[in-house]
């Protein structure tokens, strides 16, 4: 969520030459056209709507007029970058930021064009190819450009054309239609280190949410986890109950190493 206090969102922004000024603030540009629940596309121009939620496009900026553009938008940020640090992982960091200063563009997974581009993913920090996490982070979370069609259409530099969206993005998950800036809800802690993992899977104990283990035959173990969602870990916010649960965020910190999730179930009574 992008923290300007509006509902920021793709339905909605205007296509054509601004004739009233930048309608936005330091953050995004606002909807201020019709709203109609579709992507919106102009092929002639190589303009969409699908220009993620700050409303600023990068993919192709030479098709708007420049206010529209991360790069202009964001221009402070680009500038305060040092061209000259010598770091590997700055370097590469400073090459993403400037072909994509929002880090809002979506890449399809596969899409060699951008996953082995030396710049933006040199060879010496990742030696055995963009690993399968770095991928995934441009997947789901990038919504410039993610829809099937202005994908396939305006996508520049890209080896795969492939979009993973059919409506226009928003902040408005639940559909009511405006902002919820109220944080209510239950969290539970799950540990990811394998040494503690590998001591809460043992049978004898039982006070805990992991409630087995299976190694596979390639080294790889699996845990199983199982948690009674009346025993969270801490209560934030001013949710009481478990009678109105809109949606579950997962989040991991401190991961040096990657872990995968498979098979999420909920189920009760
Ligand atoms: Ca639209
Ligand atoms: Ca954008
Ligand atoms: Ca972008
Ligand atoms: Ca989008």
């Amino acid at each position: 969520m992008i923290p300007n206090g509006k509902l920021n969102a793709e339905d909605g922004l205007s296509m054509t030459d601004p004739t009233s000024g930048f309608r936005g603030d330091q953050w995004s540009r606002y909807p201020t056209s019709i709203q109609n629940n579709s992507v919106d596309l102009d092929l002639s121009l190589r303009r969409t709507e699908d220009l993620g939620l700050d409303g600023l496009a990068s993919y192709d900026p030479s098709a708007y007029p420049e206010i529209y553009t991360e790069a202009f938008h964001f221009r402070r940020f680009l500038e305060a970058l040092d061209p000259n640090n010598p770091d590997p992982r700055y370097r590469a960091e400073r090459a993403r930021a400037l072909r994509d200063p929002s880090g809002d563009d979506y890449q399809s997974f596969d899409n060699e064009a951008f996953f082995s581009d030396p710049e933006l993913f040199p060879p010496e920090l990742y030696p055995n190819g963009v690993p399968l996490q770095e991928r995934f982070a441009h997947y789901f979370p990038g919504l410039e450009l993610n829809a099937y069609e202005t994908q396939n259409q305006l996508a520049t530099n890209a080896s795969v054309r492939r979009g993973n969206s059919r409506i226009p993005d928003t902040e408005d998950l639940n559909f009511n239609a405006s902002i919820d800036t109220d944080n209510s809800y239950f969290e539970y802690e799950i540990p990811l280190s394998k040494a503690v993992l590998d001591s809460l899977a043992r049978p004898d104990r039982e006070d805990d949410y992991i409630v087995g283990a299976i190694t596979n035959s390639k080294g790889e173990t699996w845990y199983q986890v199982r948690i009674p969602v009346r025993n969270y870990t801490r209560r934030v916010g001013n949710i009481q109950d478990f009678s109105l649960i809109e949606s579950i965020r997962v989040w991991t910190t401190g991961t040096a190493c990657p872990s995968r999730c498979a098979s999420p179930r909920s189920t009760g009574g």
